[in-house]
């Protein structure tokens, strides 16, 4: 060993000196002592610049600096430690593997402890560094233990012999790069550090080793098997269902199954001579029966989600409140089910999945995608070399996560090719836990996967995959469908989500997905609000490729997680308002309607005039019932009528309290009545202006200039939107790019020429045609004012000229007030909507401010609007629509949104801009998946629409 000895970092294989991987879990009665904190911290720039004396007893690190473990040093010392590098798939430095650059940012960690008082005298213990990224040699007291790779899996050393009462030092060098790098190639920031927990754990003579729960449910007799092997003999005790055995004895018993939907767990205890383990036990089968997954007897649909770990300052060194949050949020959003992109989460995240409930895939920390460059050669997944690699992740996933119910599939890991290496952990894990399901995306032969998995397959392949005619290998087409990742959730959207929704439900064989991702990555950042890629000058970078996430970086939710609870919720409420009946659909797999309280109310013209409960049968899985609604209320007044029938909770839980809102829906009962306006009153004209009930124009140019005491900046015509992330579309889409499109066609810029301003006995008609520079099409649009001494009206008439190769952005107008803040309107509500991201609009009576309006997505781009809007008011005028009509208000333009990178780049200027839109387009995923249906596309046709202006004071 030279003394300098570098040559581990780029070695392939996982290691030395490390322990063989073997469960997690927490000793009721064994000592450990946490090893999180301060510790000194010493960064160089390459493995080699130092030697390894900082690891020998007395050496002395005063002058180091300090980081605390765990956490990532990039995101530490504000900048002295280097910065986070985001690529999506592109290997930061050249792909030669396994060698890795010279330029190799390493840390080395100093933690000097003494062990407590109370600590045992004999005894052997075990070091655990629960996730380190990316490769650490590891000392104690002078010591070298060994060295390894696999950043977000466990790593434990005997340390017993080494230990002693006070001054142990721990040394612990880390290098940022490492032959480990090849594998570790997710679409995420690249953040070096000892992200997780390191622990010291006693271990008692006769203490647990590693043991393994199997706990099967036959759900025709309703009994739980249950058979704990352990490596040290020992006892099984599940009081609660009178189980008292020897390790590795099966015992069969009547038991509740656990499942996402209905966790039940038992409580148990492992005690061995040395040493007692708390178990918490799930009873559940998941096998392929049928060509579907299915759990107790039943086939299940994942309505999941793909989580990556992400604390906006953390990093991926989350605390368990966060954690928990996390669960909370999806449960709360009728989510049912995880995938661990793309590696094994902190091990307490899964214990929340097993206590709260949600199906996992648990995902191996493996990735290669960088490989597709070059066309996958040299892909360390087909390259026996690396073989042992592949396997030692797979066998520290399983070994670790073995004994949660929550598990139900074990994935190979993400975008890695294929090859045999991956075939080898498929058949490890197949031979170690035949109990579960092996999940891999990039097998489309389905060689070694029990599920067809694809990402991003557009509605008409998924369909065709739901028909089961989309071929493929014979064994491929004899297994269930999920689309591991669809509906990017990148920017405003994901659009197209109830149209995939409505094919999971429709065909057997699509066992629904999970969509990508969770939560946007973003960084907090000082100047800029939340950092992206290329915020930190990385030489390669993704831009905001990494903030797709159903919730912001500091979790608020995004509209697209509160359209996903929408397009999920597990009862169906339809039915016709007018004649009184709804139809409830129990959508779940395995709960029936017991724990819901059903709930109706009668709005007219969005007021609620009454509401009651509902009496709904507990319906059981599967089941429906029409339930008579109650007589309407008399409400002795014309409007707009309608039932809301909504499924709250009917107690607290773990994860709501009472009266969380799980479903609703809304039937209309009488149709709405249009405003009129009848076109009494004649424009009159001065040498400037021309005047029309409560309003004046310009006479030159007929542009409106107030309504009554209200200055506004005239209404135009407008068809541009900031394009969204999913406007413009992936970099490798071939196909129809909107975003691109439009601003070739120069829609972002259009001319408005003044035909004509023509005074009429009852109308102002001023003649116009928008159109943009170098290019034939144009929209010709006239603007026809009419009033009946009080209240204004404007028709818009738009007639499409020239071919039109594009949908529009928008349809409708634009104007400017010099004063607005707090807004009331009749519509959809309370958060924005698009055409294909509309299911989660709630027509009622909602207010809020401008400001509250925006819906802060980290890169800026269109949001904000709000959809079927009857009438708003703000700025002391009231706007009624003919139609119905999508309303944006904010305090700077959509050219500002468009030019504007990240949030702290919008200021608002000295007028509130609105906009009144007969139409806007779909928003589709076209980010990484398919732009808009058809059916959302806004086409340029012939367009007429109507706007009522009156002041309200
Ligand atoms: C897919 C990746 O699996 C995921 O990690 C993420 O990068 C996602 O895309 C996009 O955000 S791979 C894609 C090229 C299909």
């Amino acid at each position: 060993m030279s003394f300098r000895n570098t040559t581990y970092v780029e070695d392939v294989s996982p290691g030395s000196g490390a322990l063989p991987p073997r469960a997690w879990y927490a000793s009721s009665d064994a000592k450990s002592l946490s090893l999180n904190g301060s510790w000194r911290f010493r960064l160089s720039p390459t493995a080699d610049a130092e030697d390894d004396s900082f690891a020998a007893e007395g050496y002395d690190a005063e002058d180091w600096a300090s980081v605390t473990v765990p956490g990532h040093w990039v995101l530490q010392g504000h900048g002295a430690f280097g910065a986070p590098i985001y690529t999506n798939h592109l290997y930061p430095f050249p792909v030669d593997p396994p060698y890795v650059p010279t330029d190799n940012p390493t840390g080395d960690h100093l933690r000097v402890f003494d062990l407590p008082e109370d600590w045992p005298g004999a005894g052997d213990a075990v070091l655990r560094f629960d996730g380190v990224e990316s490769c650490a040699r590891v000392w104690l007291n002078g010591t070298e233990l060994g060295e390894f790779k696999g950043s977000r899996l466990p790593h434990e050393f005997a340390v017993g012999r080494l230990l002693r009462p006070g001054g142990n030092v721990l040394a612990v060098r880390v290098h940022q790069w490492s032959a480990g790098s090849y594998l570790e190639d997710q679409d995420q920031w690249w953040l070096p550090g000892i992200f997780r927990d390191v622990t010291l754990l006693h271990r008692p003579a006769g203490a647990v080793g590693d043991f393994f729960v199997h706990a099967s449910y036959d759900h025709v007799t309703g009994e739980g098997t249950l058979r704990v092997e352990s490596e040290v003999e020992g006892r099984v005790t599940v009081p609660a269902l009178g189980i008292d055995v020897a390790t590795g004895e099966s015992v069969t018993v009547p038991v509740e199954p656990w499942s996402a939907e209905i966790p039940r767990l038992y409580d148990g205890e492992l005690a061995t001579l040395g040493e007692r383990v708390p178990l918490r036990i799930g009873f559940r089968t998941v096998l392929l029966e049928d060509g579907l997954i299915k759990v107790n007897g039943k086939a299940i649909l994942f309505k999941g989600v793909n989580r990556h770990e992400w604390h906006p300052e953390k990093g991926r060194a989350l605390g368990l409140a966060t954690m928990r949050e996390d669960v909370l949020l999806m449960k709360r959003h009728n989510l049912n089910a995880v995938r661990t992109s793309h590696y094994p989460p902190h091990p307490a995240f899964l214990d929340l999945c097993d206590e709260l409930g949600l199906w996992v895939i648990d995902e191996c920390d493996l990735e290669t995608h960088g490989f597709t460059e070059q066309d996958w050669r040299d892909n360390p997944v087909d390259d026996d070399r690396w073989t042992p690699a592949l396997l030692d992740r797979a066998a520290r996933m399983v070994e670790r996560d073995k004994n949660h119910p929550s598990v139900v599939f074990w994935s190979l890991g993400n975008e890695a090719g294929t090859g045999r290496g991956l075939t080898a952990m498929a058949e490890w894990i197949h031979g170690r836990d035949p109990d579960r399901l092996v999940h891999y995306e990039g097998d489309w032969d389905c060689r070694n996967t029990d599920v067809y998995s694809r990402m991003y397959a557009f509605h008409d392949e998924v369909e065709k995959i739901g028909r089961g005619l989309d071929g493929g290998t014979h064994k491929r087409r004899e297994l269930p469908f999920i689309q591991c990742e669809y509906a990017h959730a990148m920017g405003n959207g994901p659009g197209g989500l109830a149209d995939y929704q409505e094919l999971f439900e429709r065909y057997d064989r699509l066992q629904g997905g999970f969509v990508w991702e969770w939560i946007d990555h973003g960084i907090k950042h000082p100047d800029l609000g939340y950092a992206y890629g290329g915020d930190f000058g990385e030489e390669l970078h993704d831009g905001n490729f990494v903030c797709d996430g159903l919730i912001f970086p500091d979790r608020r939710p995004s509209p697209g997680l509160v359209e996903y609870k929408k397009v999920i919720e597990p009862v169906r409420i339809e039915g016709d308002g007018a004649d009184g009946t709804v139809r409830v659909v129990n959508k779940y797999d395995f709960a029936d309607l017991s724990a819901l309280a059903f709930e109706w109310s009668y709005q007219v013209d969005g007021e609620t005039v009454e509401a009651g409960a509902l009496s709904v049968p507990a319906l059981a899985p599967g089941e429906s019932a029409d339930v008579k609604l109650p007589e309407p209320p008399a409400h002795g007044r014309d409007g707009e009528a309608q039932w809301t029938v909504r499924a709250l909770l009917a107690a607290d839980t773990v994860w709501a309290s009472k009266d969380h809102e799980v479903a609703w829906a809304q039937l209309p009962v009488t149709e709405r009545i249009k405003p009129s306006v009848a076109a009494s009153d004649r424009p009159t004209a001065s040498e400037r202006l021309i005047c029309l009930g409560p309003a004046s124009f310009d006479a030159r140019t007929g542009a409106l200039k107030t309504i009554g005491g209200v200055e506004v900046t005239a209404p135009r015509l407008d068809v541009w939107r900031a394009p969204t992330d999913n406007d413009d579309g992936a970099e490798w889409q071939s196909d129809t790019r909107y975003g691109l499109l439009w601003r070739k066609f120069g829609l972002h810029r259009m001319h408005h020429r003044l035909d004509a301003v023509e005074l009429g006995e009852s109308a102002l008609t001023v003649r116009t045609r928008v159109a943009p520079a170098a290019w034939e099409i144009g929209l010709s649009t006239v603007y026809r004012w009419t009033s009946d001494g009080n209240r204004l009206k404007l028709t818009v008439s738009v007639t499409p000229e020239g071919d039109w190769t594009v949908p529009l952005p928008r349809l409708g107008i634009r104007f400017g007030l010099a004063e607005a803040d707090a807004v009331r309107w009749f519509g959809g509500g309370p958060g924005e909507a698009y055409p294909d991201s509309q299911s989660a609009s709630m027509l009622g009576r909602w207010h809020s401010t401008v400001d509250e309006l925006q819906t802060p997505y980290v890169r800026p781009q269109e949001n904000g609007a709000r959809a079927d809007v009857r009438w708003v008011e703000l700025g002391g005028l009231r706007i009624e629509g003919d139609p119905e009509f999508w309303f944006t208000a904010r305090r700077w333009t959509s050219e500002h949104l468009d030019a504007a990178r990240h949030l702290t780049d919008l200021t608002p200027g000295d007028r509130v801009w609105v906009n009144l839109d007969h139409g806007q387009h779909g928003i589709g995923s076209q980010s990484c998946g398919p732009g808009p249906l058809p059916q959302y596309l806004l086409r340029a046709e012939p367009a007429e629409f109507s706007f009522v202006f009156s002041e309200v004071r």
